[in-house]
């Protein structure tokens, strides 16, 4: 295992990051939790993508030292010479990027890797973080996406079940195309050199933002720092649980169910004593793929909230857009 014996230096251009005191959030044990070979998962699933468009699964079918050499192999890469990581970013928007998050000013307290799944779209700065690590980081990362893509896709054959909508694989085969356009993130949080006050050891690690795509599975190690706004607008600590996967409902997802299911907005908090590293797969639909709400739950057209619109065009708006705001505004119907 790569154990880390320094902090790493983080970009020094970019010194505010904010800090947060730790003021008490609700830590949940409302977070509702499915065990995916439960025969009432898909009512279960359902239920929560309506209460809080997020959800922990577990008994979840992907063996744990896949997720432990991800996430060690992860670590590797982070703990090599900042000149070296820097030679796969900045991204653009797949590579390696520090503190700066998307390209239109959000900051953090954060460095990560950016991969897409399907190779068609991958960058030169893809291929530079390949060539920066050992085969078995490439390797896992494969393996990974692999797996993921079935956890994503029989999460979504449930949600499509539980909708009672006919054809099972309905969300499930956009993830499933080989065109699909999903990816994978890594996360490192770092620890800080610096001996913080009290109240600045909590830096904001990532702002607060909804994911675009139709469903996002997040494992993270043991450290603390993701939160999820619930719909009185409190935010909500979610307990880390290593072996177990979070589930977020997307942008077009919320799409495709006219709303009945919410993108969840969620932030990570950052406890600087303690490094926090995080693996998210995204699952988006192919580019040309048309995002509406989904003919077999809402038949009229006039009782459509959104207008229709692909997902190439979903994408361009959302790289034009800051970390926080809210993206499907300019696609509600007047
Ligand atoms: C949020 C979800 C995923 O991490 C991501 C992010 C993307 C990026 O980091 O490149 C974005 C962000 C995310 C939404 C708005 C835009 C695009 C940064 C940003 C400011 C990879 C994604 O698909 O959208």
């Amino acid at each position: 295992m790569v154990v880390l014996s320094q902090p790493i230096p983080l970009d020094n251009h970019i010194s505010v990051i904010p800090t947060y005191k730790p003021v008490p959030v609700l830590t949940s044990q409302i977070i509702p939790v499915v065990d995916l070979t439960h025969p009432e998962a898909k009512t279960r699933i359902v239920k929560a993508c309506e209460d809080f468009g997020f959800f922990k699964v577990v008994n979840h079918g992907v063996r744990p030292e896949l997720m432990t050499r991800l996430e060690q192999e992860a670590m590797g890469f982070f703990a090599l010479p900042q000149s070296h990581k820097n030679r796969a970013g900045p991204p653009e928007p797949y590579g390696y990027g520090n503190k700066r998050i998307g390209p239109n000013g959000d900051v953090g307290w954060i460095e990560y890797i950016l991969l897409n799944a399907n190779p068609q779209l991958s960058s030169p700065k893809t291929s530079a973080v390949f060539h920066q690590t050992p085969q078995i980081f490439r390797e896992s990362v494969e393996e990974y996406m692999e797996e993921l893509k079935k956890v994503s896709c029989k999460v979504l054959e449930m949600v499509a079940e539980g909708l009672g909508i006919e054809a099972r694989d309905t969300l499930s085969k956009m993830v499933r195309d080989e065109k699909s356009d999903s990816c994978l993130r890594l996360n490192h949080y770092p620890t800080t050199e610096e001996e913080e006050e009290e109240e600045k050891k909590v830096k904001l690690g990532f702002g607060e933002h909804t994911d675009p795509q139709i469903i996002s599975v997040l494992r993270s190690n043991n450290t603390s720092g993701l939160q999820i706004c619930v719909k009185d607008g409190s935010w909500v600590a979610v307990p880390p649980d290593h072996s177990s996967f979070f589930i977020n409902v997307g942008d077009a997802l919320q799409v495709m169910t006219n709303g009945r299911f919410k993108s969840v907005k969620h932030r990570v908090l950052a406890d600087t004593r303690k490094s926090r590293v995080s693996m998210i797969y995204f699952g988006g639909p192919p580019l040309s793929e048309k995002i509406a709400p989904l003919p077999c739950l809402v038949p009229k057209q006039e009782d459509w909230l959104y207008n229709e619109f692909t997902w190439s065009q979903y994408k361009s708006s959302a790289y034009k857009s800051k970390l926080g705001d809210y993206r499907l505004g300019r696609f509600e119907k007047q």
